[in-house]
């Protein structure tokens, strides 16, 4: 089938839903010039592998080094703008009565691209806690390294590293939207890092039309109905072409 054969069916089905949802992950914004987690050389900073930085061991061992890592992300971020991937998923939004925007980026560009419904599932940069009194605020691009709150303990990046809890409620909400979907759109992600990969299971379970979008096979492509490949940024505004 060719890419906008697998467009229109897409939006064939989108077209009939009441209800949908996406889960994306890091490939989603590949395209606003930002790097992923897992893809190769350019996927490691200065050296370091990414996932070995975004842990709570790392940033015990050296939380400076941590803090640098989520600095520069930060700035880029606010560098980037969201691309016509996060903006299609925000047309869809507009579209169906009830969509679901399940994202493991702590990058922002969906909601700065227009979608509102977003469970940011592993949390968010642009905020940051305190590990000793818990209070929250806006992350200090700049300054001292690492960043103290008011009451002199160390702030950290308000996101998921592994073997910590969702915040509190997200999971939930983006299990009753996986399952609750007719489609359900799984972009830019490997798969591999549960339980957000988990909700790919959830949606086909329930008898949802999932629909994977990456240029890679994951682990989930067997799970899908359809798996397109290619970038999201290519694709996904050709589905919102064809509604
Ligand atoms: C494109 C593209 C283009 C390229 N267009 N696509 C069950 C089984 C096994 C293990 C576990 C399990 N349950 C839990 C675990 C442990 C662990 C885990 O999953 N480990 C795996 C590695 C095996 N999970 C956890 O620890 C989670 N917590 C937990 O389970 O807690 C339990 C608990 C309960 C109660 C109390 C206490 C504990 C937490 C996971 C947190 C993950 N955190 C990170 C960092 C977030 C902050 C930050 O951004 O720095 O999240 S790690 C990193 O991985 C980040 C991402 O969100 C996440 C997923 O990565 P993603 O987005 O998929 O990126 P990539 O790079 O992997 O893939 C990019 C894809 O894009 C590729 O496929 C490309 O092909 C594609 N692509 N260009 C479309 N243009
Ligand atoms: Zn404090």
């Amino acid at each position: 089938m060719t890419i906008s054969a697998q467009a229109k069916t897409v939006a064939e089905r989108i077209r009939a839903a009441q209800r949908a949802a996406a889960l994306s992950g890091a490939g989603m914004s590949v395209e606003s010039g930002l790097p992923t987690f897992r893809s190769g050389s350019r996927a490691l900073w200065r050296n370091h592998d990414p996932m070995t930085l975004a842990t709570p061991e790392a940033f015990g061992r050296d939380p400076a080094l941590v803090w640098e890592w989520y600095r520069e992300r930060l700035r880029a971020h606010g560098a980037a703008q969201p691309n016509p991937g996060h903006v299609a998923l925000a047309e869809l939004e507009r579209r169906v009565p009830s969509f679901t925007l399940i994202t493991q980026n702590v990058d922002g560009l969906h909601l700065r691209a227009g979608s509102h419904d977003v469970i940011e599932l592993h949390g968010d940069v642009r905020t940051s806690r305190c590990v000793r009194c818990g209070e929250r605020v806006p992350t200090p691009i700049d300054g001292k390294t690492p960043p103290r709150c008011a009451c002199g303990g160390v702030l950290r990046p308000n996101v998921v590293w592994f073997g910590e809890a969702l915040p509190a409620g997200a999971y939930e909400r983006a299990y009753e939207a996986a399952a609750a979907s007719e489609v359900f759109i799984v972009a830019g992600t490997s798969a591999i890092v549960f339980p957000a990969a988990g909700l790919v299971e959830v949606a086909r379970q329930a008898g949802s039309f999932v629909v994977e979008v990456n240029p890679d096979e994951t682990p989930a492509t067997s799970r899908c109905d359809l798996s397109v490949r290619a970038p999201s940024g290519e694709f996904l505004p050709l589905v919102v072409e064809q509604l």
